[in-house]
């Protein structure tokens, strides 16, 4: 799939649409979820113009590899959910139901959040 330049994060990215960023690095940003399930869901993305997980893990370089996986562990510790325990999940493509086309892992916590379903 062909990175859509025009996707909301990317908009977020760019500075033309107002978000509140939770965390910085050289190549992430991290943002609450506008609408959250779960007290903690937070959006961690790379500035970099990914689709998902699949073209980010062929593409990107291990500098961007290394500060999305760090960014992601370092903001769930930054909400205090590292304690109790959180949750991580990215889609990828349409059997997933991804939404915004520009990869964003998931974190949620902050209560039990039950078994897997899916
Ligand atoms: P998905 O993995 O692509 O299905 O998730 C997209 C998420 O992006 C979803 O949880 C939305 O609530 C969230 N989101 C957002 O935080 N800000 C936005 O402007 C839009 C979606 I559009």
């Amino acid at each position: 799939m062909a990175y859509d330049p025009n996707n909301i994060f990317a908009r977020i990215l760019r500075g033309e649409i107002p978000a509140k960023l939770v965390h910085e690095t050289a190549h992430s940003i991290a943002f609450n979820d506008i609408r959250p399930q779960a007290p903690v869901h937070i959006l961690v993305i790379p500035r970099g113009a990914y689709v998902s997980w699949d073209d980010f893990s062929q593409q990107a370089s291990d500098a961007e590899i290394a500060d999305f996986v760090r960014a992601v562990g370092d903001v769930a510790r930054a909400a205090g959910v590292d304690a109790g325990g959180y949750r991580l999940f990215a889609n990828h493509g349409a059997h997933s139901h991804q939404e915004v086309p520009h990869l964003h892992v998931h974190i949620t916590g902050g209560r039990p959040l039950g078994p897997l379903l899916m």
